[in-house]
């Protein structure tokens, strides 16, 4: 997609150079997030600048929307083949009142499955275990067929050495602090970057699935693509790997909701009558609405949904096809590696959430996590990333805002900046931290307020700070915004010595409420109108001194 937007920002093309070339753009997007949609948005434009039409007007899809996103992409879809059935009617035999074209229904999939003699295991020991869990993953990555991009080698195993609770027990909120050691090579990281970890999945669920699927576990196979042309990154001489690992490694089958085209296939297979008319009408326009209830809403996992359809038999051709895979979950580091050689830390909320029918679920990744001991050996694969936030240089004033778990990169932040300022002079950094309550979750307490005493790198007397506001101490919700509108001559001096801001945290409407402080702070400030005052940080933003990292 880079590659692509960058061949059509290229300068020297004419306006006229699309011109009889037509399309249609649907973006996926979350209107939570402040930048909604802006890939399409822009994609949209620049064709259209360039002279290429629009078929139908751009669809924007919305993970808010209370059908998911589906809501807006049905009626789009629906727009797009009508259109393209009065443009050319033998693009659509079958008339376009057609959710999908039905060639892409029987479309066989693109892959098969080899299955091989059974393999003798190599011998574990402590020795050769994690080698051959790096195979493992490396193998079974590499054999999913257009899923994972990128790295399949993780870049380190890690141990969690510590799991210790920073919110209080019974505040409603279950925060931690994990750290980690690499096992394998060093861990090479900078502050403000990214953790990747693979999740473990649980064994049962995964045992369930292959005997649900009538597979054995013991099997080894290799997947490779039909289309001999299309090879990619498979090959012919990729060794086997265990069934039961490749689905373990790479499948969610006990987590993600299934995607509404595998109510779709599954209706090909399913022999009871009354399940195929049930998974006809979950995949058909009319029955999106409950399938949004039973299937996204319940969050019901790929298991589940073949256990409810115990009819349906799918070949596992299909099913590595369509489960949603494995994916890796991405944390804010919240350690400075300079602080603490060969260690990574982060910060996580367990998540856990009731749905409409009152069953508890809870995120793979952050509640498996919170299950393990530091004193049990497990390995887990992990991959470093850059996220939104470059490491500052110890001479740049920082201005950073993290309410919340928001605050784990700037834990980082803060540590990285002290051991600078044990050789030589730094810049300032003022804080902004906000949580419920001081006795609940008012994360790292004691590490902010160290820092903040005598000559510490948030203090006062450096020209810094530290301020937090607990949003439910007090009768009126006191905000992280509402903290930085009180300290705005502070804020103002130090923009104007060339400071950064920087943001992270939940993105629902923390970011933009922090935007529209920062907005009035420069507009009182220096006297400009409020639109002249957003003009000035987008300037900041394009010049790399406004950062947002934010999740929700
Ligand atoms: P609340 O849950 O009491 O509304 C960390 O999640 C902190 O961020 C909580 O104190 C939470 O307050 C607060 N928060 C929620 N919405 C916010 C917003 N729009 N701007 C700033 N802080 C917000």
């Amino acid at each position: 997609m880079k590659g692509f937007w960058r061949f059509l920002l290229q300068k020297n093309l004419t306006r006229e150079w699309l011109k009889g070339v037509h399309y249609a753009v649907f973006g996926l997007g979350d209107s939570s997030y402040q930048k909604y949609n802006f890939a399409a948005k822009k994609l949209d434009k620049r064709l259209s600048d360039l002279g290429a039409k629009a078929i139908i007007e751009r669809g924007l899809g919305d993970d808010q929307h209370p059908s998911g996103y589906e809501g807006t992409l049905d009626p789009w879809m629906s727009a797009l083949w009508s259109s393209l059935y009065h443009k050319n009617p033998k693009l659509l035999p079958n008339g376009p009142d057609v959710l999908v074209p039905e060639s892409t229904l029987i479309d066989q999939p693109r892959i098969q499955i080899i299955y091989h003699d059974a393999e003798r295991e190599p011998p574990l020991s402590t020795a050769t275990d994690l080698k051959y869990l790096e195979m493992h993953i490396e193998r079974a990555r590499l054999m999913t067929p257009g899923k994972f991009s990128g790295k399949n080698r993780p870049d380190s195993f890690l141990k969690m050495t510590k799991n210790h609770l920073l919110s209080r027990a019974d505040s409603g909120k279950d925060v931690r602090h994990f750290e980690f050691e690499a096992v394998t090579s060093s861990i090479d990281y900078e502050v403000g970057d990214v953790l990747e970890v693979l999740p473990g999945q649980s064994p049962a669920a995964v045992d369930d699935f292959i005997q649900r699927c009538n597979l054995n576990p013991e099997s080894y196979i290799t997947v490779q693509p039909k289309d001999k042309e299309n090879h990619g990154l498979l090959n012919h001489s990729m060794t086997p790997v265990k069934l039961k690992s490749f689905v373990e490694l790479t499948m969610d089958v006990a987590s993600a909701s299934p995607r509404r085209y595998f109510f779709e296939v599954m209706s090909f297979f399913a022999t009871a009558e009354h399940e195929q008319e049930r998974l006809q009408y979950f995949a058909s326009p009319e029955g999106r609405d409950d399938l949004y209830q039973y299937n996204q809403k319940e969050r019901r996992t790929v298991l589940e949904v073949l256990q409810d359809f115990p009819s349906v038999q799918m070949p596992f051709e299909w099913l590595v096809q369509l489960v949603p895979p494995l994916k890796t979950r991405s944390f804010s580091i919240s350690s400075s590696p300079s602080a603490h050689p060969n260690q990574v830390h982060i910060t996580v909320s367990v998540v856990s959430w009731t749905t409409p029918y009152k069953r508890t679920r809870t995120g793979l990744c952050s509640s498996w996590l919170a299950s393990l001991d530091p004193q049990q050996r497990v390995f887990i694969p992990a991959w470093f990333s850059k996220g939104c936030l470059p490491a500052p240089p110890p001479s740049l004033p920082l201005i950073l805002i993290g309410p919340g778990t928001g605050c784990a990169p700037f834990r980082g932040f803060v540590e990285e900046r002290a051991m600078q300022s044990r050789t030589a002079p730094t810049a300032p950094i003022i804080f902004f931290f906000g949580c419920r309550r001081e006795n609940d979750d008012f994360l790292y307490r004691d590490f902010w307020l160290a820092h903040s005493q005598k000559n510490g790198v948030l203090s006062e007397g450096k020209g810094g700070g530290f301020y937090v506001a607990f949003s439910r101490d007090q009768p009126r919700k006191v905000y992280v915004q509402h903290k930085i509108r009180e300290q705005s001559t502070k804020i103002w001096n130090l923009l104007t010595q060339g400071a950064a801001v920087y943001v992270s945290g939940s993105a629902n409407k923390m970011p933009s409420d922090v935007l529209s402080a920062f907005e009035e702070i420069i507009s009182t400030k220096s006297g400009v109108s409020r639109e002249e005052a957003l003009r000035w940080i987008r300037t900041l933003e394009r010049a790399g001194k406004y950062h947002v990292e934010a999740w929700s």
